[in-house]
């Protein structure tokens, strides 16, 4: 993919806070990214893969992105990675100790927090590990914000010879502001300098840097204590507020007089320009997403304030959260406004997450829920969705590559009650090669009687698409070495005969394979091995329609859980053998259908045909 020009110096941009921090990141004259994707961070390396003189990557996890960022900085090259979240846990055991090394070039980890959980499989908070790590934490507020911070969080990573945690959360990540953007400097690699103390971590070496990480913490604090980035905004009222990053436009927005001292730069904690603000209010009110970690220092450090016991300890601090805390702190009624936010009906159709239509994980779940007998362990994907409705096939999830070690526990652990049942495990290829492999070979070397589904759609299709080492593409597009899911299996162990490489598509053939492989009592890989709908890949065919007169009502196509497959109408009727069943009769959404075929198999009066060549097509609306 050929880079882009990017827009000129001094001009305004609509930029999100991603954008933006790509747009710094880029003009820091950083040399090399890394990421793995996850949502709300995903776009900082797709943007920065658009930029020129910069490598980019999407590396296999967030813990190798960051160590390749830390190569990088080694050798003296301004470095970047990004992740959301939970991928600082991934990536925490380098973290923990690349605070002791310390870095030459610049490296900032930019970490995106999913406040109010939008698409995440938790909730927490980032600025932790910057208390853990020993390491400045800079918490943007805004686009422009975003943008400056990423800067000067190079100038600051070396300065203080340290990793620098840029805090984002999702409404910084992805809400558009005007952006006034520069140009680039160049910055070169210093080289790599040999100098084993430093960069080889044995204990001897280890214990020698944990006073110089200290030493470095009382340096930062006295930068944040001198830091323009943490602000006073002088005002009237009964509460001063102290808020960092977004929480701080919120207090903003809900008291537009009130005295504010806003954190930029919020680790280390500038404890004694809190302490003088603290002394010029009635008042004070820590306002943070998500958890109460100033709120906590600041009580230990003797300062009397209000934080989590008057607001909550969980999601967005928006103006109808913040507004009735705060009434309610002076024994007041909340106010009229925050009452009508908080009761705005909401004005979007809701809509439940589901697959796509013609998904290949749709066959699968279709499959997997006619099994009796089975506990099947899932992981993180767009096929987690096979936990709802209409397949209800997922029993647990957790973590990214979490399905393999869980099937294997649930295989070793299991008791009187479940000593028939089947053990599964559902993973897809990008998590796979995330956290998956490592479970799969354990299962194999210490002989669990698990029956993995590794579900090769050949894209990360829970965040968009990105490319992965399973396509053979790269993020720039350009074509990269390809796994071999089936070679790959077989080289961590599993039998040859064990591995199955299946098309989604061909039900009968799924549901045999699988039929067999639960029954044997040793680990058995079953690939499949369609692509994502979504991706480039996927061919789409000549549309199905029902033939109305066909229908039955059976409601077999429904169980498949397509999009596209409407239901009509209800009806009531008595088997023969005196059962009330409910009857659904079905319509096929035509401009929706992508002819893949999986509702046509199990449909038992074969209502569901081709829809002619040149036929309109049919939109439904939902019931
Ligand atoms: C530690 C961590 N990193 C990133 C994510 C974001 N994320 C959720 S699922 C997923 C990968 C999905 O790809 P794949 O396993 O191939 O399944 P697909 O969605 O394509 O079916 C990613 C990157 C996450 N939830 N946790």
């Amino acid at each position: 993919m050929a880079a882009v020009l990017p827009a000129p110096a001094n001009s305004r941009q609509f930029l999100s806070g991603n954008e933006a921090v790509a747009r710094a990141v880029w003009e820091a004259g950083c040399r090399v990214a890394a990421a793995y994707p996850g949502t709300p961070s995903t776009e900082m390396l797709e943007e920065l893969s658009r930029f020129p003189d910069i490598y980019a990557e999407w590396s296999v996890n967030e813990k190798v992105s960051l160590e390749v960022a830390i190569g990088a900085a080694y050798a003296g090259s301004r470095a970047f990675c990004a992740m959301k979240h939970v991928g600082l846990n991934v990536a925490s055991d380098a973290l923990m100790t690349l605070t002791l090394t310390g870095v030459i070039g610049g490296l900032v980890i930019s970490v995106a927090d999913d406040v109010g959980l939008s698409s995440s499989q938790n909730e927490q908070d980032s600025r932790y590990w910057g208390r853990f790590a020993h390491l400045p934490i800079l918490e943007p507020a805004d686009s422009q914000e975003a943008y400056e911070m990423a800067k000067i969080a190079f100038d600051l990573s070396e300065k203080f010879q340290c990793p620098v945690i840029l805090r984002l959360t999702t409404r910084i990540c992805h809400v558009k502001a005007l952006v006034t953007v520069g140009s680039r400097s160049a910055h070169a690699a210093a080289g790599f300098k040999k100098e084993p103390a430093r960069w080889v971590m044995t204990p001897a070496g280890a214990v020698r840097r944990i006073p110089l990480m200290f030493e470095r913490e009382g340096r930062l604090r006295a930068e944040a204590e001198a830091s323009p980035l943490n602000l006073v905004e002088e005002g009237s009222g009964r509460v001063g507020f102290v808020a960092s990053g977004p929480a701080a436009m919120h207090v903003r927005e809900a008291f537009p007089e009130a005295p504010l001292l806003k954190l930029g730069f919020s680790c280390p904690l500038p404890v004694e320009k809190i302490r003088a603000f603290a002394a010029k209010v009635d008042r004070l009110v820590v306002v943070e997403e998500v958890e109460p970690l100033i709120e906590m220092e600041i009580r230990a450090n003797g300062i009397a304030c209000f934080g989590k016991d008057i607001l909550p300890r969980q999601g967005e601090l928006a103006p109808n959260v913040l507004a009735p805390a705060i009434a309610r702190l002076f024994g007041e009624p909340a106010p009229a406004t925050a009452t009508a936010a908080a009761a705005l009906p909401a004005d979007v159709f809701p809509r439940p997450p589901t697959m796509c239509v013609a998904c290949p994980h749709l066959g699968v779940y279709y499959t997997l829920s006619q099994l009796k007998n089975v506990t099947i362990a899932g992981d993180i994907g767009c096929y987690t969705l096979g936990a709802g409705h209409p397949w209800n096939a997922l029993d647990t999830t957790i973590s990214m590559g979490a399905s393999m070690g869980i099937a294997m526990g649930l295989d070793k652990g299991r008791g009187e009650a479940d000593k028939d049942k089947r053990i599964l495990a559902v993973i897809g290829d990008s998590t796979f090669m995330h956290m998956g492999m490592q479970g799969l070979l354990d299962i194999v070397y210490n002989k669990g009687n698990v029956t993995v589904l590794l579900l090769d759609n050949r894209a990360v299709g829970m965040t968009g698409g990105q490319n992965n080492p399973g396509n053979g593409r790269d993020l720039y597009g350009d074509p990269a070495p390809q796994v071999d899911f089936a070679k790959l299996v077989e080289s961590l162990g599993v039998k040859p005969e064990r591995i199955h490489v299946v098309d989604p598509y061909v039900l009968p053939v799924l549901f045999k394979t699988l039929r067999e492989e639960i029954k044997i009592p040793e680990v058995s890989v079953i690939i499949t091995d369609q692509p994502c709908v979504l991706v480039d890949d996927y061919k789409k065919q000549q549309p199905f329609e029902v033939i109305a007169e066909k229908c039955t009502g059976c409601g077999n196509c429904v169980e498949v859980g397509c999009p596209a497959i409407h239901v009509l109408r209800r009806e009531k009727a008595i088997k023969p053998s005196g059962k009330e069943v409910e009857l659904q009769f079905v319509q096929i959404e035509t401009a929706a259908c992508t002819g893949c075929g999986l509702c046509v198999q199990p449909c038992a009066p074969d209502a569901i045909v081709k829809v002619a060549p040149g036929a309109p097509v049919s939109i439904l609306k939902r019931q």
